[in-house]
Parts: C-alpha cells; sequence; structure tokens
C-alpha cells in the first residue's frame, strides 16, 4: 500500500468535541476553527490525493459528527463519510478508516471518556454502527490510534484534553484504552464483513534511548521508558495481559490476546533519555551532535524506523507504517526524510519483515494539535487564509516515487467474442461471461486488486456498448473502446494515451492467478522491455526459451525444440508499444514476440491458467472457482 494519511479534526473545520473546547487554553491557544476546511472541500482534496497516485488513505471518522449527543445519529454526516469512500473507490484509492484518532463528543468527555470502563460501550457502538456502514467498501480499519500518545500527552504531560498531570489517571486510561481496543476488535469482527476486513491497533513507537551510552543510569531510564511508552502496549496484544504504563500489575483483559490483524506503526523519531528529561514539549529535547532537528525540535532518525518493525516482529502480524513524516516548514528536510524512511522499508522487507504499506503523514498541512497551525506536516502546502493546496517539492517527490514502485495497471485484452462457446454467446464477450456467479472480469479483476493493482484499463475492442453498467468495487477501470476490430496490438497503439510507463498485460478470458510481487521482480531485474510469464506444464507448447529469454514464438506452428508456453500475465514497457507505430489491425503476439526474441525475460511459472474459451474449460474454471476462494 502506498498511502498518504489525515485525522479528522486535524482537517474537517467546525468541529465541537473535547479538543476544540480544549484549544483556548492549550500551548499554543490557536483554535482549530475551519482546519482545511475539508468537511467542504472533500472532492477537491479527494482530487489531491489521486493527482499524487496513491493507492490507499487514511482518514478517521469524527465521533462527534455522528453521535452529538446521546442517542442521536447523524445521518447525514454517515453519509457524508460514506461518500467519501465511495469518491475514493471510484478513483481507485482504497480507504483505511481509523475509529478513534484523539477526539470524543463533548458529553462523552463529561462522562469522564476512557478514564470510566462504563462508558467503553458507547464508543464501540459508534465503531459498530460505522462498521455496519462502510465495511461492504472499505477493508482496513484502525480501532485506535496511539493509546501512548493520548494518554501521555493528556493525562501526565497535560498537553491535550483534558489537561491533566496524573499517573493515577493515565493509568486508568491506559486500562480502557486498551479494553477497548480489545471490544471493539471483538464487535466488528462478529459483524458481517468481519472475518474478510482487517481491524488493528495502530500504535506510535517512539523509540528511547540513553544519552550517554557508559551511563548505565541513562539505560535503566530509557528501558523504563520503552517499557512504559512502547512495550507494555505491544505485550497486551500479544499476551491478552496489560499493565498499564507505571502500573505495578498487569491485568487480563478480556479478548485483548491477537485482537490486531495488522499492527499499525507510527514512526517519527527517538528521544535521549536521562532522569532528567524535559517534561514539557516546548523544552528542546536532547540530540545527538550529528542529528538534524525537525521542526518539532525531536531529530529525524530514519533507522529508528527499523527498530520500530524489530520491535513489533513477535507479533507475527502484518506491519503497516499507518503514519511517518516530518514537521518542516520550509520543505528542505522532507524530501530527505522520506527517501530515508522509504529505504529503511524497503531494507527491511528485502529482509524478510512482513510490512505491507507506508502512509505518509499527512496529505496537507494541518492542525497539529497543542502545537495549532505552526507545524508543517503536509505534502501540500495549505495556505490557511486562502485555503489554497499547493503540491510540495516533497510532494512532487513522494509521488514520482509512488509511481516509480507501485503496482503497475494492469491492461485487459477483453474484446473477443465467445464464438466458441456454442449456444452460450456469440455475441457477447467472453470476459462478460459468468462463472461462479460472475463474469470472468471480475474474478480477474478480483485478482490483480488482491496483488496491489488499483487500476485498470479495459480494451473492449469494438464491443464496447456490451460492458456498459460493469462497475468494480475497488478498482478504478476504465473502459476503452475501438471504432472496429484492430486486434491485439493495433488495440494496445490505439489506446497508448491510456497506458502508464510500465503496465501488466492480461488476456480478458483467462484467470491466471499468480503472484505479481515476484514476476514484477523479475522484471526489474532483468532490464527487459516485456518479461512473460511461461509454464512448462501445458499439453501444447509455443515458444522456446534459453537463459531466462524468449528465443522463439510461434503459437501457430509447434516445435520439437519448444520448452514452455505463454501462461498469459506479462509485464510491458509501454515504450514496446510506441516503437511499433502502426494503425490498423495487428496483432500483438506475432509481430511483437518475433520483433523482440531474445530480448523478452521469461518468467517461469507454473501456476495453472484458466481460459474459458470451450464448453469444456469453462466448466473447469467453473469447477476451480468453485472449490478455491481466490
Ligand atoms: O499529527 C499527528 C497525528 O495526529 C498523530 N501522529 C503524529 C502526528 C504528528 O505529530
Amino acid at each position: 500500500m502506498w498511502g498518504v494519511a489525515t485525522a479528522s479534526h486535524q482537517i474537517e473545520g467546525g468541529n465541537s468535541n473535547n479538543w476544540s473546547q480544549f484549544e483556548p487554553s492549550s500551548k499554543s491557544q490557536q483554535l482549530s476553527g475551519e482546519a482545511c476546511n475539508h468537511w467542504e472541500r472533500r472532492s477537491e482534496d479527494v482530487e489531491l490525493i489521486t493527482n499524487l497516485g496513491v493507492s490507499h488513505y487514511r482518514f478517521s471518522i469524527e465521533w462527534s459528527r455522528l453521535v452529538p449527543s446521546p442517542g442521536e445519529w447523524d445521518d447525514e454526516a454517515a453519509r457524508w463519510y460514506s461518500d467519501l469512500v465511495d469518491e475514493l473507490l471510484a478513483k481507485g484509492v482504497q480507504p483505511m478508516v481509523t475509529l478513534h484518532h484523539f477526539t470524543n463528543p463533548i458529553w462523552w468527555e463529561e462522562r469522564g471518556g476512557f478514564e470510566r470502563q462504563e462508558n467503553i460501550h458507547h464508543w464501540v457502538d459508534f465503531c459498530t454502527q460505522m462498521f455496519g456502514l462502510l465495511s461492504d467498501r472499505v477493508e482496513w480499519w484502525c480501532t485506535i490510534n496511539e493509546p501512548a500518545v493520548y494518554t501521555t500527552m493528556g493525562y501526565v504531560l497535560g498537553e491535550f484534553p483534558p489537561g491533566a498531570r496524573s499517573f493515577k489517571r493515565a493509568r486508568t486510561v491506559a486500562l480502557n484504552m486498551m479494553r477497548a481496543h480489545a471490544q471493539c476488535y471483538r464487535a466488528l469482527k462478529a459483524m458481517n464483513n468481519g472475518a474478510r476486513c482487517k481491524v488493528g491497533l495502530v500504535k506510535n513507537i517512539n523509540l528511547f534511548d540513553p544519552y550517554r551510552r557508559w551511563n548505565p543510569v541513562h539505560w535503566a531510564q530509557a528501558s523504563l521508558l520503552d517499557r512504559m511508552f512502547n512495550r507494555c502496549w505491544i505485550k497486551g496484544v500479544k499476551t491478552g495481559r496489560f499493565r498499564p504504563p507505571s502500573g505495578l500489575r498487569s491485568h487480563f483483559i478480556e479478548g485483548l490476546k491477537g485482537s490486531s490483524d495488522f499492527i499499525g506503526v507510527n514512526y517519527y523519531t527517538h528521544l535521549l533519555a536521562t532522569p532528567f528529561m524535559p517534561t514539557k514539549v516546548e523544552i528542546d529535547p536532547l540530540i545527538r551532535p550529528w542529528e538534524a532537528r525537525t521542526d518539532f525540535r525531536y531529530p529525524m532518525y530514519a533507522v529508528g524506523l527499523r527498530r520500530a518493525f524489530e520491535m513489533v516482529k513477535g507479533l507475527d502480524l502484518p506491519i503497516i507504517v499507518t503514519e511517518n513524516g516530518v514537521a518542516d516548514d520550509d520543505d528542505d528536510m522532507r524530501p530527505e526524510h522520506i527517501r530515508r524512511h522509504l529505504q529503511i522499508t524497503a531494507e527491511a522487507i528485502a529482509d524478510g519483515l512482513d510490512v505491507r504499506g507506508f502512509y505518509h503523514w499527512s496529505l496537507m498541512d494541518n492542525f497539529e494539535w497543542a502545537e495549532g497551525y505552526d507545524q508543517r506536516f503536509g505534502l501540500y502546502h495549505v495556505n490557511f487564509a486562502t485555503q489554497q493546496r499547493t503540491l510540495k517539492d516533497s510532494g512532487k517527490e513522494y509521488q514520482a516515487i509512488v509511481k516509480a514502485h507501485r503496482t503497475p495497471q494492469v491492461v485487459i485484452m477483453a474484446g473477443g467474442l465467445g464464438t466458441r462457446l456454442g449456444k452460450m454467446t456469440k455475441d457477447v464477450p467472453k470476459s462478460l461471461i459468468e462463472v461462479s456467479g460472475k463474469p470472468i472480469l471480475t474474478h480477474i479483476l478480483n485478482w490483480a486488486q488482491k496483488q496491489g493493482c488499483h487500476n485498470a484499463l479495459v480494451l473492449t475492442g469494438h464491443l464496447g456498448e456490451a460492458f456498459e453498467g460493469f462497475t468494480h468495487q475497488g478498482m478504478s477501470v476504465h473502459f476503452h473502446k475501438e471504432a472496429s476490430p484492430l486486434g491485439t496490438g493495433g488495440a494496445l497503439w490505439n489506446a497508448r494515451d491510456l497506458l502508464e510507463e510500465r503496465f501488466i498485460l492480461l488476456w480478458g478470458d483467462d484467470l491466471h492467478p499468480i503472484e505479481y510481487k515476484p514476476l514484477l521482480e523479475r522484471h526489474a531485474e532483468s532490464d527487459a522491455p516485456l518479461t512473460m510469464t511461461v509454464t512448462q506444464h501445458h499439453d501444447s507448447m509455443n515458444l522456446h526459451h534459453e537463459n531466462g529469454l524468449l528465443q522463439t514464438y510461434n503459437k501457430d506452428e509447434a516445435s520439437s525444440q519448444f520448452n514452455g508456453y505463454e501462461a498469459g500475465t506479462s509485464v510491458v514497457e509501454k515504450s514496446v508499444v510506441l516503437k511499433n507505430r502502426v494503425d490498423g489491425v495487428w496483432s500483438w503476439e506475432q509481430t511483437i514476440y518475433p520483433a523482440l526474441s531474445g530480448k523478452i525475460a521469461v518468467y517461469l511459472d507454473d501456476t495453472p491458467f484458466w481460459d474459458m474459451g470451450t464448453p469444456e474449460r469453462l466448466a473447469l474454471l467453473e469447477e476451480f472457482l468453485e472449490k478455491t476462494a481466490l
């Protein structure tokens, strides 16, 4: 997942909650007020997200809007979030929802918020209502964002509402947040779509290191803070027993053990520990002499992200970087910050850590809690007087990296008719024939989506009308039609303006459930203009490959030299299409494969592919789909 993240109160504007109440007495005394006026500018902001090319967007739902007073439910607000989800999906962006991101309705805060265990069910009710409304379209759900930050800032450092400074109260809040997370997780998983959706906790990992490496007191302090801020929470999810920070004993929490399908990691920095650390955020933290301070005064420390991954690794869960970013007003540190943290993430993945995604914090400059508008974290600059958004250089950098690395577009050749399918169809494109209750095209798109693709271009030949009304949940699907049949090559040339620089070419009548990642890796390392998947297990052969390269291809005449069969999923550089500048009818396989023989990389994979050109083969595919949950 390549993503960007925001939170409701920081961008929406016009909220009335515990934070808006607290703001006049906060450190900066700045009011969130209109914030980014996102509530009024939703569609414009969805465009900003789309423009970055990201595949995922993490946002939070403002509980105080949905339940402004006890027992009330604001349908209009619910619809607003539902429409946001639809707008994102229509653009091929997958939503990730956070159910609690620091803010509470005033009525709930007045009843004691997380200080009272009997309040938890109100929040869980809200969560289940939202899940009921959105889980048919939203797969990724975060229960609570950064419970340790909420607890520490609100109840120890006094910088977040309610501005308390009490370890005792902090302990109670921490315990109840863990209970709330566990209850929420169990409630959502028991609902319709619960098994399919992924629900997880988002943990801010703040690393603590000894200020003087030779000083045992500093080591002890760092270790204590690490346990209080990080490890007790992670251990809680792992074991089901939670010892709240500064607590003397651990508590068993019903449903806590294993209560996450993924672990969200928010990572920003490390702090250097001495017994005399600043307890107020406005005092500069200690840093190493070679480190660069961010605007927030804590240092940029990218390798810490790897340490954060190692810390949560023991949970044996997929890891998602649900936030990483930097406060940097003049945007001169952010490009480097992005590069370093992505480098660390890439290395971790290469070393086998199960990191599934990276969400940059934040999409745009916004209301940074106690700091007000003074800390700018956005990829887009926001002029808060005019609400104008401008992509920063760092935003351009992220955009370029995402573009170069996200799973490419799939291009599906869907123009062929089912002429050999007998009475079933003569004028229906094969890709629209139903197998196991859905058009084969839907199965193909579902698989591509599972492999991380979010954009599909479907080349409908001259049969475009037949596809009218076809939609897909979660993929942005674009149909392209020809005036008259152009053949496979002609169709690609005809759609050249819609092709991404690199795309995955699929055949609309083949279901080929292979893993795209190793195929894309093979393509990247081969440096070939085209990488073709080849199976060596097929009843006939149509090509000869040697040393990883395609040497000969002939789909009409077999040869005893042949040792493979084109299985149907290729990675193609757009330049291949552009070089063969021929208008009219031509065949992709018969033109490009011979022209590039000796240069096409071969990726060997024997996963069966299911073509359904004849009634017999269609029946086999039906049987396969009945048996296999793709
Ligand atoms: O802005 C915050 C966000 O709300 C939670 N994580 C840290 C960010 C930057 O401080």
